[in-house]
């Protein structure tokens, strides 16, 4: 195969040999895979490195979210989803709306809540931490993966505290691990456009990193498909591919494709699902050290959440009840799948199904797709 493709592609034959040698690529190199045409290249070299990690298992999870409230002080133009304080649309659930909420799923089997909010002008530590403390009491069991690295150093300003008192005492109060919002795009020249207010690379990556000392697992991810250049996506693979190298907290990357509807960069069309796979693809060429990729089936639709599992991906997130930031933005994917549903996805795709917790440890093994279902 190796001496086949160097024939086919001679312009590639240096990306090749190190991706089959296992080398790291680097940020020129990067740049050439972004701007190759030929999807099956890309695809069979995220695969090789997909695979040497993972096998055939392709990941989920069973899992709901809850977005307390959609108040926001800051004002980022791709954002459907939050409001102003006062300004119709906006919500704030109680303290007894959120447990209401999780008592909802009294009889079902979750392993992990999601909870992002909006960036709220008077809510603090304590406030989050009470939350955490009450949802720990009705389902102990629960993992809970809460706020954002863009929500946390506010909420802790509030409370006059640095981010690691905020990070601990959000831990002591139940906070399992932290999901990877807020990183949009790095680069100042692109984040001035879209998101100027808000934690800069900087700040972001000091959540994370000091997340990761106190011994807090985290996501990470990229926005793209705005007015981003390939250039800009890469400059944030490689912050996060940095910071790995550091820490080694982070347990997936998520690339998010943006969505068009309800914001104000809606005359931005959206991506191609061949700029999506390709994503993938140089995601996991590039992000080694970073052990999941995952696609958002929300995000993308099950279809092409089937497909990224050739393309470098090895998780599709899980059965996500009542999204909300992608479906104000115009995804029309359903709010749910179920756990056959996910099963049957990765099946068909080829994949060997494993259900996960938060962390990557296996829930159930649902065997090779050739095998009966357990
Ligand atoms: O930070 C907001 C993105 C993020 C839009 O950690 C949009 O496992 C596209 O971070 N089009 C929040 N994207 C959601 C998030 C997330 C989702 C799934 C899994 C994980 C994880 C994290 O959603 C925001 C922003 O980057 N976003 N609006 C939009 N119109």
């Amino acid at each position: 195969m190796l001496s086949v493709l160097l024939e086919r592609y001679p312009d590639y034959k240096d990306i090749i040999e190190k991706v089959h040698e296992g080398k790291r690529l680097n940020f020129e190199e990067g740049l050439r895979l972004f701007n190759c045409d030929n999807l099956n290249l890309l695809g069979y070299l995220a695969n090789l490195v997909r695979e040497r990690l993972h096998g055939n298992k392709a990941y989920f999870i069973r899992n709901f979210h809850i977005n307390s409230t959609n108040i926001c002080i800051y004002s980022c133009s791709f954002c459907s989803f939050a409001r102003k304080p006062g300004q119709e649309g906006g919500y704030e659930m109680s303290l007894e709306d959120v447990y209401r909420k999780v008592h909802q799923y009294d009889n079902r089997v979750v392993h992990e809540l999601h909870i992002v909010n909006g960036v709220h002008p008077k809510l603090g530590v304590e406030y989050y931490a009470e939350m955490l403390r009450g949802i720990k009491k009705i389902r102990p069991g629960l993992h809970l993966k809460t706020f954002t690295a863009v929500e946390i150093p506010y909420m802790a300003k509030r409370s006059r505290m640095t981010i690691e008192q905020a990070l601990r005492t959000l831990k002591e109060a139940g906070m399992d691990s932290m999901p990877g919002g807020g990183a949009e795009i790095f680069h100042p020249e692109i984040r001035q456009q879209i998101c100027a207010d808000k934690a800069d690379q900087e700040l972001w990556l000091e959540v994370h990193r000091t997340a990761h000392k106190l011994g807090i697992r985290t996501t990470c991810t990229m926005l793209y498909g705005h007015i981003e250049r390939y250039e800009h996506r890469l400059h944030h693979m490689l912050a996060l591919r940095d910071l790995q190298d550091e820490t080694g907290g982070f347990t997936a990357f998520i690339p998010l494709k943006f969505h068009n509807e309800n914001n104000d960069m809606s005359h931005i069309p959206q991506t191609s699902v061949v700029d999506d796979l390709k994503t993938y693809a140089v995601s996991r060429l590039m992000m080694d050290n970073i052990p999941h990729l995952k696609a958002y089936w929300i995000m993308i639709g099950p279809e092409v959440a089937q497909l990224a599992l050739s393309y470098g991906v090895d998780d599709i997130d899980g059965t996500v009840v009542e999204e909300k930031i992608y479906h104000m933005a115009g995804a029309k994917t359903s709010q749910e799948m179920t756990r056959e549903e996910l099963i049957r996805l990765i099946r068909e795709a080829g994949r060997h199904p494993i259900e996960r917790d938060s962390l990557y440890g296996v829930v159930e093994d649902l065997g090779e797709p050739t095998e009966a279902i357990p």
